[in-house]
């Protein structure tokens, strides 16, 4: 059932990716899309991030839960930075639209991180948790320092 509920999010989220570009009406919807789906993934990773801490106690399922919302939502966002949704409600700089492949690059890391904590929370190993969490919050500042305003 679990395995059935994964392939089906995989598939739903290739789908997905794949026709974004072309599924919105309006700019702000994708820039609204894109914060959600930033939203989403930030409020899951926080809660994991908070148990790598200490902050709160470590849940395993919850962890693995979190976690495997926070990989499924890494691969929203990207595809509704497309062309004319530099401008409305956005913190984006101009400068993602200038070096499409650096910000690309950045999107495909963050991915690939959240995956390692996917697959870390899955096996409820904390210490690798805590890794990969480290790893997972440098791509998001790394990212943030260059391509989101204050
Ligand atoms: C978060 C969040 C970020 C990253 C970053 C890690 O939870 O909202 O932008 O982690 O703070 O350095």
């Amino acid at each position: 059932m679990k395995k059935i509920f994964t392939f089906a999010l995989l598939a739903t989220a290739l789908a997905y990716s794949a026709s974004a570009s072309a599924q919105f009406a309006k700019p702000e919807d994708a820039i609204k899309y894109r914060k959600s789906a930033l939203f989403v993934m930030q409020q899951n990773f926080g809660r994991v991030a908070a148990m790598a801490s200490g902050k709160v106690p470590f849940d395993a399922k919850s962890a693995a839960e979190s976690a495997a919302v926070a990989e499924f939502m890494s691969k929203l966002p990207w595809a509704a930075f497309g062309e004319g949704t530099d401008k409305g409600e956005t913190r984006a700089k101009p400068e993602i639209w200038k070096e499409r492949a650096k910000f690309q690059e950045y999107a495909e890391k963050t991915q690939a991180e959240l995956t390692k904590l996917a697959v870390a929370a899955k096996a409820g190993n904390l210490d690798a948790i805590k890794t990969a969490v480290a790893a997972t919050g440098g791509t998001c500042k790394t990212c943030h320092d260059a391509y989101r305003k204050e």
